[in-house]
């Protein structure tokens, strides 16, 4: 194996888990973050961020001495960059920690060095900006290193079993970049590696979470349409689903992570002349906090001064991700409109900043409410027993935002349900 000794730069949900994977499969790996607390933390043994299995994978590989953090790269055999891609508040990408990432390895980077990108990024980028910052080491590539392309697709949740299963893209800015990329990510890749070109390999990580979204966005304005025709939006959206060729998301409090809100938006920057759809599905995704509200204060009545218990916050099920989460921006609307609100996010109980009262315990959430709500479909709220919950609270009103509670058993325990794509009260 040509790859013995590599440096993954980013050490955040995509890069920690590949450089504690590529570790505990033998390879020699320096751990990079400009955030000097968290290379701090780590060689500490504290892990910031919450996913499944990663805290003892990360300690077994600091222990067996294959994986260690500093804040800058070193000479290597391979660098991998997983550094964060943002959108500014104008929609557009900021290739901020990209570049920083590159320029940090110019010094540090040899002939037949293998390059890789991972950060979700607009089409070219590998070619137009990471090469030609990498090639101010005098070095060219194509020549004189390899660079590829290799974009992250793992579900928060289930990063290290989807890191090894998943099938693995790997684009070269020519062949032989490929192939070297193939060579090292099968250390560990058990799932299909598929070779192509550098902006094939961008272009296939944006449009997968594009396709999401606008299917999501569908699912979205079919429940507005249910309303408005009377129809139960699950039942109509279980039911197409039946057909061979259907399948459609569901509808929920709009799209939130760093992943799917955002991607779409850096086909749109790249060419809005032609991607109208893309653009609209955005638009109606984002728009969904807002109309949640709406439904509210439609079903029941101004909010101003009502009790509210926000349960979840995380921009999905059963992880304590925030980032762009539409959970915290329908708190953040409900707070608008004066009413008072207390939160409780399990997995991240001191996780929201804003003007409502954060609490630690289920029980502290619900105990003093009139209508508990539910933003995030955990586990921990989903196996609830309405008829256990009637005696921990004084809320008469169960408001079902994301899809996780049924109708049936919150009516028969007594309270008055209020569901997105199913509304009624
Ligand atoms: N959501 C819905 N309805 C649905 C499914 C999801 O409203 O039917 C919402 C979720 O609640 C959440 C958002 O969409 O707010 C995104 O969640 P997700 O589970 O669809 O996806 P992410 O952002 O956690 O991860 C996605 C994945 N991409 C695809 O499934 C195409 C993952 O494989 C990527 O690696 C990841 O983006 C990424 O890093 O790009």
């Amino acid at each position: 194996m040509k790859y013995q000794k590599i440096c993954v730069l980013g050490l955040g949900y995509i890069g920690l888990p590949t450089a504690c994977t590529f570790a505990t499969h033998g390879i020699e790996v320096i751990g990079v973050d400009i955030n000097a607390e968290i290379v701090q933390g780590l060689q500490n043994g504290h892990i910031h961020i919450f996913e499944p299995g990663l805290r003892s994978l990360v300690q077994n590989a600091i222990q067996s001495g294959k994986l260690r953090f500093q804040p800058t790269p070193e000479k290597v055999d391979a660098f991998i960059i997983a550094v964060p891609t943002p959108i500014t508040p104008e929609k557009k990408a900021d290739l901020a920690a990209v570049k920083a990432a590159a320029e940090s390895i110019v010094p540090h980077l040899q002939r037949g060095n293998l390059v890789i990108l991972e950060s979700t990024s607009p089409p070219r980028t590998t070619c137009d900006i990471v090469a030609p910052i990498l090639e101010k080491s005098g070095l060219k590539a194509g020549d004189d290193f390899l660079l590829a392309y290799s974009p992250e697709r793992v579900l928060p949740g289930k990063i290290l079993e989807e890191i090894i299963q998943n099938t693995r893209v790997i684009g070269g800015i020519d062949k032989p970049s490929a192939s070297a990329g193939k060579e090292l990510y099968s250390t560990f890749v058990k799932g299909d590696i598929l070779l192509t070109n550098a902006t094939t390999a961008e272009m296939v990580k944006l449009m997968e979470n594009t396709y999401r979204d606008i299917n999501i966005a569908t699912a979205n304005e079919f429940a507005h349409l249910a309303d408005r025709f009377g129809v139960n939006a699950w039942e109509a959206i279980e039911i197409a689903n039946r057909h061979p060729r259907v399948n459609i998301l569901k509808p929920g409090p709009g799209v939130g992570g760093h992943c799917i809100s955002v991607d779409p938006w850096f086909l749109v920057e790249a060419a809005p002349d032609i991607s109208p759809l893309v653009h609209t599905a955005r638009e109606v995704n984002d728009g969904q906090p807002g109309y949640v509200v709406d439904l509210m204060k439609r079903k029941l009545g101004a909010l101003d001064g009502k009790k509210i218990c926000a349960l979840g916050l995380a921009y999905k099920a059963d992880i304590d991700d925030l980032r762009e989460s539409p959970a915290i921006e329908i708190v953040e609307l409900l707070l608008k409109e004066k009413a008072a609100i207390t939160v409780f996010e399990p997995f991240k109980p001191d996780g929201f900043h804003g003007n409502a009262r954060a609490v630690d315990t289920l029980e502290d959430a619900l105990q003093d409410c009139e209508i508990m709500l539910l933003l995030v479909a955990h586990h921990q709220f989903t196996g609830l027993d309405p008829h256990n919950v009637r005696q921990m609270t004084t809320a008469t009103v169960a408001v079902d935002m994301c899809g996780g509670w049924q109708r049936q058993a919150w009516e028969a325990a007594g309270f008055q349900f209020l569901k997105l794509g199913q509304p009624s009260i």
